[in-house]
């Protein structure tokens, strides 16, 4: 514990301040936000469903700053925070919430359709596993059209027992397109543990009949994170060369 500890303060030595304010900020930016969302849900301003990303704080940051602006993001339904930490405003993500006309989906999607093409902010998907091919289709694209960036693709734990995921990471390998899927586990889904819906528990691992590399990260450490999704999101890239091979 304490060599863990030392770790991760070497590594928050070695950052710059600002730096570090700035995910400090972000998170608080997202918990704050989720807890007044929470509150207005309770209240009965918002309708529909509304899944929150309460204790996803340094995932979400974490991922969010090792992206680059040419990069795409299609998330699950949970993704208040995501779209947050790609720097979209909060207001126009709680008018949304609320249904007003001045929220980023014109009010017309709410929670779990969250959307900002600006943003390369693609969507909020309430069918699990929808958001999947989804995300490896535009990878192709990108790849097709000779465009830089990657495209994440970003599901909860439960996600990966889903059809649709298999099939994405069969063409995704394939077709050799740019893509990321970020898994985060949070040790549920809906009331199902990994271990009870799960028969690979060790979620990471899942990929590897595809011949997709993957890696587990402490979703709680942000550099961590960052530092980890950097520098897959650069091999993902390269892997995911673009050329004219139609
Ligand atoms: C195809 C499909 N089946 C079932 C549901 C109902 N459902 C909504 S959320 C959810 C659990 C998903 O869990 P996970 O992927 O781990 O994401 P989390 O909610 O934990 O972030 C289920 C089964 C759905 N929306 N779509």
């Amino acid at each position: 514990m304490a060599k863990v500890e030392d770790a991760t303060r070497a590594a928050l030595e070695r950052e710059d301040a600002e730096v570090l304010q700035h995910y400090y900020y972000q998170m608080l930016l997202l918990r704050r936000f989720e807890e007044r969302t929470s509150e207005m849900y309770v209240k009965a301003k918002i309708g529909g469903y509304c899944h929150l990303n309460l204790g996803e704080e340094a995932t979400i940051v974490g991922l969010m700053a090792a992206l680059t602006p040419d990069d795409y993001i299609f998330t699950n339904y949970r993704e208040h925070g995501y779209i947050l930490a790609r720097g979209v405003p909060p207001g126009p993500v709680m008018a949304e919430l609320f249904g007003k006309e001045t929220g980023v989906s014109g009010g017309r999607g709410g929670s779990m359709h969250l959307f900002d093409e600006k943003a390369h902010f693609m969507g909020g998907y309430a069918i699990v596993g929808g958001q999947v091919p989804l995300a490896v289709g535009a990878a192709y694209a990108l790849k097709y059209q000779s465009k830089p960036g990657v495209v994440v693709a970003q599901m909860g734990d439960a996600t990966t027992n889903i059809g649709a995921f298999y099939e994405s990471l069969n063409l995704a390998k394939l077709w050799n397109c740019p893509v990321l899927f970020f898994v985060v586990n949070n040790g549920y889904g809906m009331g199902t543990s990994v271990a009870a819906g799960s028969s690979e528990p060790d979620l990471y691992k899942k990929g590897a009949s595809f011949r997709i590399h993957g890696e587990r990260v402490d979703g709680t450490n942000v550099l961590e994170v960052r530092d980890t999704v950097r520098r897959l999101r650069e091999k993902a890239e390269k892997d995911g060369e673009r050329r004219s091979w139609m």
